[in-house]
């Protein structure tokens, strides 16, 4: 049984224990919570947690010697890292407002926001400047997310400017990061039993208004999914690559369909890869290039996802971000989308970190983990497909720039 149905039957079985404790026996609640629920969530959010740390480090590392490369930095790499920050940013811009649109989290269902200390939000200089570590293992063990973030950039561009004199330390870095993503891979594998205590301790004591905000949420994430595709992708596809926008999803679809049934970017690169050469006239060299960078470091769908459950989680308890924190959620998330492999469910794992960058307790994941994997699916089709529109307006690029000094040789 694949691990996708696993994980959905843990969802079934966590509502239905969890309204079974909430209408009929509310005197097995505390019980059942103490001794079965919360210990099988907490493990989960245990696991999730440890691998945050050291998955950020590792994965912006080899994200921003990537992209900084020399090499890699052509006029090709230049447009399509600036395509895909913008496309971010403006992903990133849709959730926060359809989060404070829709309020999914401001409903009935509330936590108590005192068990945590919220970090107050200091000036914006304040974070700015606080941003460079003076100390990169204090920031490790304080989860100082931002510095951590910061370091690791440095590390990555040092990595790419020295090149092959330190080509060992980036393949050491590169290693980590696989045993990093076996580990992820392996966690995950325990995630039906940590949806199930997690969605059963959420609706057992809060009944149908958990599942009220979950269902919001998730109609949050999947309303600015789509609203990307169909404004961000769409009006690019249009004006930039110059193709009707139905023709590009109807022509990529098989890919996307590839995408949402792995929830891996990784896993349908070469089929992304394939559908963009031959239904979308992409060359070899633009496709080899863009879309296999963009699995890496593009992942818009992700960072809708982490947008919203920011804002969601924030509203659930009662937090109020300020101007500042709202800035910090984008920086986060568009660098965690940087970092966030394409493997499934490691967006979630970097959620932890935009959540702590904002002072909002990792252990809130709980709230969106449930139903994460079914978001996984919708947002990986949507990382992709902001790839392969990348590649074919470079490609017009490519053309016109071609078409053009055969005109001025002509
Ligand atoms: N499933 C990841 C991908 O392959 C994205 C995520 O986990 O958010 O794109």
């Amino acid at each position: 049984m694949s691990l996708t149905r696993k994980i959905l039957i843990g969802m079934g079985l966590g509502i239905v224990v969890g309204l079974i404790l909430n209408l009929a026996l509310p005197g097995w609640y505390d019980a059942a919570s103490t001794y079965v629920l919360v210990p099988l969530g907490k493990i989960f959010v245990n696991l999730i947690k440890m691998l945050v740390v050291p998955i950020v480090i590792v994965s912006l590392i080899l994200g921003t010697a990537g992209i900084s490369d020399p090499k890699k930095l052509s006029q090709i790499g230049g447009k399509t890292i600036l395509f895909f920050l913008i496309t971010t940013a403006i992903a990133l811009i849709l959730a926060l407002g359809a989060g404070m649109l829709f309020q999914p989290g401001a409903g009935d269902f509330q936590l108590d926001g005192a068990n945590f200390e919220e970090k107050e939000a200091p000036a914006v200089i304040e974070t700015l400047v606080n941003i460079i570590p003076a100390n990169p293992f204090g920031a490790m063990v304080q989860e100082s997310m931002l510095q951590i973030i910061a370091f690791s950039i440095f590390i990555g561009y040092g990595l790419s400017r020295l090149g092959d004199k330190v080509s060992g330390v980036l393949r050491l870095i590169e290693q980590a990061n696989e045993v990093l993503m076996y580990l992820v891979q392996a966690i995950m594998k325990f995630a039906p039993y940590g949806a199930f205590g997690l969605i059963a301790v959420a609706i057992g004591g809060q009944g149908m208004d958990a599942i009220m905000a979950m269902g919001k949420y998730m109609f949050a994430v999947l309303f600015v999914l789509l609203l990307h595709l169909v404004i961000t992708y769409g009006s690019a596809i249009s004006f930039l690559g110059k193709m009707n926008p139905i023709h590009f999803i109807k022509e990529f679809s098989p890919a996307m369909v590839v995408a949402f049934s792995t929830s891996s970017s990784s896993a349908t690169l070469p089929i992304s890869m394939k559908t963009a050469q031959n239904n979308l006239g992409v060359s070899k060299t633009v496709s080899s290039f863009v879309q296999p960078l963009g699995a890496t470091i593009n992942m818009d769908g992700t960072a809708i996802m982490q947008g919203v459950a920011t804002i969601f989680i924030a509203q659930v308890y009662g937090v109020e971000l300020g101007l500042g924190q709202l800035l910090t959620v984008i920086l986060t998330a568009t660098l965690a989308s940087i970092g966030t492999a394409g493997v499934p469910g490691v967006g979630l794992i970097m959620l932890s970190m935009v959540l702590t960058s904002v002072g909002l307790p990792v252990e809130a994941i709980a709230l969106v983990l449930g139903v994460d994997r079914l978001l996984d699916m919708c947002r990986t089709a949507v990382n992709i497909t902001g790839d392969a529109a990348c590649a074919v307006i470079i490609e017009r690029g490519e053309e016109s720039g071609a078409s053009d000094s055969n005109e001025v040789t002509a």
